[in-house]
């Protein structure tokens, strides 16, 4: 096997500056690209300029850097996603395509894809939704990342690709605020706390969502990518869980800490579409293939989140 070199792909985004980061301290600066069309994080270390549809830009890439994984986090998220429907799938599936056929025709040793919760639709069963279960996702980006996923286990079966992928929860992080999403509101509503007390939600009080912490993110994401081949069942998304809350049960978890703090709602079109997703996830083949086990819950996070905005 030759030296582990990573390329990141969307890695100016909320999970990309970390996993970018946490990749480094684990492999070694020099062997970790960070790739975007924003070019902000180019002062942290190894940066080039990719536009994921420049599949001829992204094999130069490949080739000069001897790289060995992509990790694939370049998307347009839900809420986004509806504004710009053709933009959103181009990006999105057409981009992946391009990755997935480069990482056969160059050998990849292993590519990562982020699925999400946003495969799961009004079909699905809401509480503790299954691995398999019918997808018929509301959003175009739902509807992309359900191909995605698809495609991801066609190129595994017919040329052996080592693809693997987790349908991310929510995603929660002080490091920065996220663009675009669904489930954005878990991370304004910290900053709003600090800042003015009090937060206007674009959700319902009573819309459960799942989530997960930044740190278990990242320690998922390595651990699945770094689990042997042999343990590895599903080459679409897995399920992940870490916690499930309501926009109501965060703001209880803040007033612990700054008793102060109020909320209100105003539901925007974002309603309809977390309305969609699932209130909690079975998780259990992640679990029982790879270890998965997250660390932190609503309390520990809260407490983790309000800590570092406060720094
Ligand atoms: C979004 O809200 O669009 C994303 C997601 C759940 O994939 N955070």
């Amino acid at each position: 096997m030759s030296k582990k070199r990573i390329l990141i792909t969307g890695a100016a985004g909320q999970l990309g500056r970390v996993l970018t980061e946490a990749l480094r301290i684990k492999y070694g600066k020099e062997n970790v690209i960070a790739t975007d069309i924003n070019s902000a994080i180019e002062e942290f270390g190894l940066f080039e300029y990719l536009d994921i549809l420049n599949i001829e830009r992204l094999k130069t890439l490949i080739d000069q850097y001897k790289i060995t994984e992509v990790y694939h986090l370049a998307a347009i998220l839900s809420a986004n996603g509806e504004r710009n429907p053709a933009f959103t799938w181009n990006i999105n599936l057409n981009g992946l395509l391009g990755i997935l056929n480069l990482a056969v025709e160059m050998n990849l040793e292993k590519l990562f894809f982020p699925s999400t919760i946003a495969v799961f639709g009004n079909t699905t069963p809401q509480v503790n939704t299954a691995q398999n279960v019918p997808l018929l996702p509301e959003t175009v980006y739902g509807m992309s990342k359900t191909s995605g996923e698809l495609w991801c286990n066609y190129y595994h079966k017919k040329h052996g690709l080592d693809v693997r992928s987790i349908r991310y929860p929510g995603v929660i992080g002080w490091q920065s605020i996220p663009e675009g999403g669904t489930t954005d509101y878990a991370v304004e509503i910290y900053h709003a706390a600090l800042k003015d007390q009090h937060y206007t939600c674009f959700l319902e009080k009573d819309t459960r969502l799942p989530m997960i912490y930044m740190p278990d993110v990242i320690g998922g994401t390595i651990d699945l990518m770094e689990a042997p081949k042999e343990s590895i069942s599903i080459r679409y998304g897995y399920n992940l869980s870490a916690m499930s809350f309501t926009p109501e049960e965060i703001a209880k978890s803040i007033q612990k800490l700054i008793p102060e703090f109020t909320i209100d709602y105003q539901p925007d079109f974002r309603q309809a579409i977390a309305a969609s997703w699932s209130e909690s996830i079975d998780d259990s083949q992640a679990r029982n293939d790879w270890n998965w086990k997250p660390k932190y819950d609503l309390d520990l996070m809260t407490k983790d989140m309000i800590a570092n905005l406060k720094k």
